[in-house]
């Protein structure tokens, strides 16, 4: 059942996300920043379905699967800053931020990289017997390559409690994803790896909540790894700065008519919830952002003379 709380959490999201934007293009925010605008869905479909003891693995697009798993606003922001009460001091900035006291085990640019990592997770807790289910968040560019194939492969032969989630944005960087594969329908694969698959609408938190819940519970109950492909579509550029020129004309206001926030709100609006309602929980949304950005903006800088600590190289 989709809520007013889901809603105020894809606000949230979509909020911080467009502050983000801001706070880069003033160049408080340094380094390239990859927002998940339109994205929102499938991190907030997907922890619905988390325990607190599970380990969650995403990629450079993952401020909003740190949201939905539960990091502070304020700590996000810091951390994007380059501020001391950043989730990792500063020192990860948007594209490495981790926060294990919230089972978020970090971004990671490099594409399918956090991918074996994830099965490293997963089989660790196969061995410990924690219950702890792994999931990892990769995009669509992400499943061509080896170590995707090395961890499907390794997770399936092992049974291991992982999900693999396929954010399938249509775009590979600034290549169709459907210019690069013989098979566009990537969930697919997964028969290959004698591994359930599914694809979901990506833009619908019920849908994504609800093929997650499976999979998890599988991954929990010892049936191993599954695949899910949930499809949607970005509405910034793959980075900011991105000009874009590679999207055909009309496809991102084609894209709005389908965004997630729109089409919960017309869901709650169906089912019977007062449009005020949905507009209070946008403004709260707004609000908590509002406060968060506020807090990280007077936190103190990162202090460089500290910058050797936490090496282990
Ligand atoms: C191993 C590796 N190869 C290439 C890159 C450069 N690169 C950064 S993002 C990206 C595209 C990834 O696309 P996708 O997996 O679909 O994710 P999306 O950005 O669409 O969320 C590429 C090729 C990289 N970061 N890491």
């Amino acid at each position: 059942m989709t809520s007013l709380a889901e809603l105020e959490e894809l606000c949230r999201i979509r909020i911080f996300e467009e502050q983000v934007r801001e706070l880069a293009l003033e160049r408080e925010v340094i380094g390239s920043v990859h927002l998940c605008i339109g994205q929102e869905a499938i991190p907030v479909g997907v922890c619905a379905a988390l325990e607190p003891r599970d380990a969650l693995f995403a990629t450079y697009r993952g401020h909003g699967w740190a949201l939905a798993r539960g990091v502070p606003p304020e700590e996000l922001f810091a951390e994007l800053l380059g501020r001391a009460t950043g989730t990792n001091g500063g020192r990860g900035g948007s594209a490495y931020l981790s926060s294990a006291r919230h089972g978020f085990y970090g971004e990671n640019s490099i594409v399918a990289g956090s991918a074996p990592i994830a099965v490293g997770a997963a089989l660790a807790a196969k061995f410990d017997g924690s219950g702890r289910v792994s999931v990892v968040c990769v995009g669509d560019g992400a499943l061509n390559q080896g170590a995707m194939h090395e961890a499907m492969n390794f997770a399936s032969a092992f049974a291991l409690p992982i999900v693999f989630v396929c954010e399938n944005n249509l775009y590979s960087e600034l290549t169709p994803i459907a210019a690069m594969v013989a098979d566009p329908e990537l969930w697919h694969r997964a028969a290959a790896y004698a591994m359930p698959g599914v694809r979901v609408d990506g833009n619908d938190v019920d849908a994504v909540r609800a093929a997650a819940r499976d999979a998890v519970q599988r991954a929990r109950s010892g049936g191993g790894p599954s695949l899910i492909e949930a499809m949607t579509e970005r509405l910034a550029g793959h980075y900011i700065g991105d000009v874009e020129q590679y999207r055909p004309a009309g496809e991102v206001d084609r894209a709005r008519e389908r965004e997630p926030i729109g089409r919960l709100t017309s869901q709650l609006v169906a089912s019977g919830v007062a449009p005020q309602h949905c507009e209070a929980a946008s403004q709260r949304a707004a609000a908590t952002i509002e406060r968060a950005r506020a807090a990280a903006l007077h936190a103190p800088a990162a202090d460089v003379s500290l910058v050797r600590e936490h090496l282990y190289a």
